[in-house]
């Protein structure tokens, strides 16, 4: 696989500093030579720096760096629009308001591709606000409902082919606002929180969404928050969630990912060095992209999804 590194300092879609140096702390714990080891080509495009704000406004007040985030989701539509036809871009975060503006992108590429669009969201939250919803103001909770085409995002370009609800997968999900889980009551959604994954497990929930993802010929966008990890295991981030999901369980998805063989473009959220412990987050990241990218401990005949 071709892989496009695009770094996406963004850090205004929520309130504690230091997103921004996530796509630095990805270089530095080696993402790509963990890449070229695995015997893929790399290409790191440096950060994307988006234009000047403007002055969009919103009547939610609690909104707050709208302007800012406005041009980082076109700066990042368009990264992530050039980026498709070449390889397969793993953005770097960046907190996850960057995902106005990458799934924008690979959902433009997939329609004009004449192929569906899906999306898989690993994170402890359902980031299902709209722009009228949000009370936290904290536009990091919105990138899924706009991807779904709800209504009350004005301010922002609207998202090119919105995304249906049955193509969107959500584990790990364990922090829902009331706004956000009224909304998702009327979507269809697939929301494999917390207490599936405990009375499931992790594997047929996810296989079977793969298996409409491969019917379908679908694209395949994943979006890794760090807080769909447990705390214990990756501190770096704003908004730890007790009751993550755990290393192996972390590795599993990556690994069967993988087989799938059908991720199409990544994020890689909401890690946060400052609040890092020996850069023991950002390795992990690291080394689940590995694992997503095809690291195993022992090759074995891959089942076919
Ligand atoms: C909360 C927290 N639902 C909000 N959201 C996120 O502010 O809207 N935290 N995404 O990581
Ligand atoms: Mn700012
Ligand atoms: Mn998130
Ligand atoms: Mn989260």
């Amino acid at each position: 696989t071709h892989c496009i590194l695009i770094g996406a300092p963004v850090d205004e879609g929520q309130r504690r500093p230091g997103c921004l140096m996530g796509p630095a702390a990805y270089r530095v714990a080696g993402l790509a030579g963990t890449l070229t080891a695995l015997g893929h080509t790399v290409e790191d495009l440096g950060d994307v720096t988006p234009d000047a704000p403007g002055s969009e406004t919103c009547p939610n007040p609690a909104i707050h760096h709208l302007p800012e985030m406005v041009a980082w989701t076109r700066a990042l539509r368009a990264a992530a629009e050039a980026a498709m036809p070449q390889g397969m871009p793993i953005f770097m975060g960046g907190d996850h308001a960057l995902a106005l503006g990458t799934v924008a992108g690979v959902a433009a590429h997939a329609a004009r591709s004449g192929r569906p669009q899906f999306v898989i969201w690993l994170d402890a939250h359902s980031d299902f606000h709209t722009f009228r919803t949000t009370t936290s103001g904290n536009i990091h909770g919105t990138p899924m409902a706009y991807a779904n085409g709800l209504a009350g995002f004005d301010p922002l370009p609207p998202f090119p082919t919105p995304i249906p609800g049955e193509n969107i997968c959500m584990f790990g999900i364990r922090s829902v606002d009331p706004a956000e889980h009224q909304a998702m009551q009327s979507s269809s959604i697939i929301v494999n929180d917390m207490r599936v994954l405990d009375e499931q497990g992790i594997v047929a929930p996810l296989r079977s969404f793969l298996e409409r993802v491969k019917a379908e010929d679908g694209m395949l966008h994943v979006s890794l928050d760090v807080d769909f990890l447990d705390p214990s295991i990756a501190p770096a981030v704003g908004t730890t969630v007790p009751g993550g999901t755990t290393f192996r369980e972390a590795h599993l998805v990556m690994e069967l990912l993988h087989e799938s063989g059908l991720v199409t473009s990544l994020d890689l959220v909401e890690l946060n060095p400052f609040l890092d412990d020996r850069g023991r987050t950002a390795k992990l990241m690291v080394d689940l992209v590995g694992s997503l990218m095809g690291r195993k401990v022992f090759d074995r005949p891959t089942r076919s999804f």
